[in-house]
């Protein structure tokens, strides 16, 4: 791990005494705010609240931070970008940092709802891959830094007998009646996930993913009402372990490292291979990036920050992935990331299939007909 500079550079001893909450009060004696001495000294906060996507994390990472650097992260999770704006927007104001996927931090940008970071106190960021900084989301990582990317596709069942004959590569596996009928006595979950279930729709029909026509999204609105009745659940938080592993479905809109995970937690080394494969549909779809970005309301920047560069390590980014099977911005990671991951095609795909998806934007102001769309979708 890079030296941070010396004034943010919290010593733990030190730490564990100011903040044992003794007798004398002052600075000690608060509950997670932190500490600037007059000779420019950041000690760390004893609390830092951390928001992440649902199972994103290896555990070991926040507790080996804990025990390092004497911060408790008190953790929790949301399931999609549209639960953590609301959970924003509602006045929680406890969260420092968060993770919001590409358009989200456009639009939380906007919202005046992230706080600026100052690279110069992340020396990890330096780690981050070249095509990962800069994103047109957040020009000059103003904002956030970047934390994993990954794909959406179909996720489905080896060894089924429709699929052995007919191994899905189309969105049609997901919205056409004829298809769905063949298998969907099975079990088919989709994302529960507003953009990323209207997205594979807008591709399906050959539709820009960040359109913001009406009457395309009504179109999409219109498919997957039509396809709905065929399946079984909407679960974008443990569809992986509940749903595919379990074998209680035999397809699934999926996020790239999630299915992945299905094939590797099922994996049969006397047949060399795992239950569930990963397809990109040739009509496209989306690729995301999420990030790491600190709220405005944090009271515990320097703190945050600190935290930030903790995850742009090289060890501890490898961490991420070989327990999320998403892929890593950062560059510096590779050797740490096992092999099978690091030359997985469902994780790093390559560059023709990246080339067929898309990422998404803020939509502006068509962002009240996605909602309008969705709460269509789901009533
Ligand atoms: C993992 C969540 C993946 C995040 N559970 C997709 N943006």
């Amino acid at each position: 791990m890079k030296k941070l500079p010396l004034y943010l550079l919290l010593i733990a001893g030190l730490l564990l005494v100011a903040c044992g909450g003794g007798p004398s009060g002052g600075p000690s004696s608060n509950t997670g705010g932190e500490t600037t001495s007059d000779d420019g000294t950041v000690q760390l906060a004893r609390e830092l609240s951390v928001y992440n996507w649902t199972d994103y994390i290896d555990e070991e990472i926040i507790t080996n931070y804990e025990a390092e650097y004497g911060v408790k992260i008190i953790y929790d999770t949301f399931a999609s970008n549209e639960d953590l704006l609301a959970k924003l927007q509602s006045g929680a104001t406890g969260y420092d940092v968060i993770f919001p996927s590409d358009y989200m931090v456009a639009l939380m940008i906007e919202l005046d709802l992230l706080a600026e970071i100052d690279l110069s106190q992340i020396p990890n960021f330096a780690n981050i891959d070249d095509d990962f900084v800069n994103a047109p989301f957040d020009p000059g990582n103003k904002y956030c830094v970047p934390y994993q990317w990954g794909t959406t596709g179909i996720a489905y069942r080896a060894g089924h007998p429709f699929f052995e004959e007919n191994p899905p590569d189309s969105w049609a596996y997901l919205f056409e009646p004829e298809l769905l009928q063949q298998y969907s006595s099975g079990g088919i979950n989709v994302l529960n996930d507003q953009r990323e279930l209207i997205s594979a729709a807008l591709a399906y029909l050959g539709h820009d993913l960040n359109t913001r026509s009406r009457t395309d999204l009504e179109a999409a609105r219109d498919l997957i009402l039509q396809a709905k009745p065929y399946w079984k659940t909407f679960n974008s938080e443990d569809y992986e372990d509940s749903l595919m592993v379990a074998d209680e479905v035999v397809l699934s809109h999926s996020w790239s490292g999630d299915a992945s995970g299905a094939y590797y937690k099922t994996y049969d080394e006397e047949t060399e291979d795992g239950n569930w494969y990963f397809a990109i549909p040739k009509e496209g779809g989306v690729k995301w990036m999420d990030n790491a970005c600190i709220t405005k309301s944090s009271t515990r920047h320097a703190t945050a920050m600190h935290f930030l560069n903790y995850l742009l390590d090289a060890e501890v980014a490898a961490a991420v992935t070989n327990y999320t099977y998403y892929g890593s911005p950062n560059a510096a990671a590779l050797p740490f990331i096992l092999e099978e991951i690091r030359n997985d095609p469902s994780i790093f795909p390559p560059e023709e299939t990246l080339n067929k998806l898309q990422w998404l934007d803020d939509p502006g102001e068509a962002i009240f007909i996605y909602d309008e769309m969705w709460t269509a979708i789901k009533g």
